[in-house]
């Protein structure tokens, strides 16, 4: 399928069906038996997303500050990238790097994600490629300066975007996940997959 450029953001809508979609959700599970969701907190107070990680690096943030770490908060290394979500990186990222992280984001009801750029890994040039399972967030898509205008789109389960090009380096955002829209998970939810390249 041809992706859709949106403000220059590239959009594989339906991605995955349904099958793959479950598929991937149960190696997820997986991963956060050995490595539980937890809050990160920054400056500005506690994240309502939670996260964990897959991968040599998984992303943290204490009160020493946010930066990637090869261990989980309680102490171990976080487990493997499973190969269901390695596959999509080689699939849709067309970059020469294997990716080291897989930040895994849980949006309960009522968690969003303000407008933040990416600037932690070392090489901007690396891609960065995102799925989206279960329900539907509203995607805030703006240019390299936070001030510049921004543009919207809702994602739906299934969906990768891959961030390349000016789009790694531009500010974006959840502003809201629409409770209810997916079936995905029973109670409800999103979870959203970030493969990057973190050296
Ligand atoms: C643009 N996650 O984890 S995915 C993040 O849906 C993050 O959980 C959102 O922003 C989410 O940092 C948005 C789309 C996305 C992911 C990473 C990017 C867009 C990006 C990195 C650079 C530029
Ligand atoms: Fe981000």
């Amino acid at each position: 399928m041809t992706p859709v450029i949106v403000n220059g953001f590239e959009i594989h809508p339906g991605a995955l069906d349904r099958a793959a979609q479950m598929a991937v959700v149960d190696d997820i599970r997986g991963v956060l038996r050995a490595a539980p969701l937890f809050q990160p907190r920054t400056r500005r107070g506690p994240m309502s997303v939670r996260m964990s990680a897959a991968g040599q690096f998984g992303w943290i943030s204490d009160s020493s500050g946010y930066r990637y770490d090869a261990r989980h908060p309680g102490g171990q290394p976080w487990p493997e990238i499973p190969a269901s979500v390695m596959a999509l990186w080689d699939r849709y990222a067309n970059s020469p790097r294997t990716p080291e992280c897989c930040l895994i984001n849980w949006y309960a009801k009522g968690a969003r994600m303000g407008l933040h750029q990416d600037m932690d890994e070392q090489d901007y040039n690396c891609p960065v490629l995102s799925v989206s399972l279960g329900d539907d967030a509203l995607f805030r898509m703006g240019g390299t300066e936070r001030k510049a205008p921004t543009t919207s789109h809702w994602l739906s389960s299934g969906d990768v975007v891959l961030l390349t090009g000016p789009s790694r380096r531009a500010f974006h955002g959840i502003d809201r996940v629409r409770d209810g829209s997916s079936t995905l998970f029973p109670d409800g939810g999103r979870l959203n997959l970030t493969l990057r390249v973190v050296t």
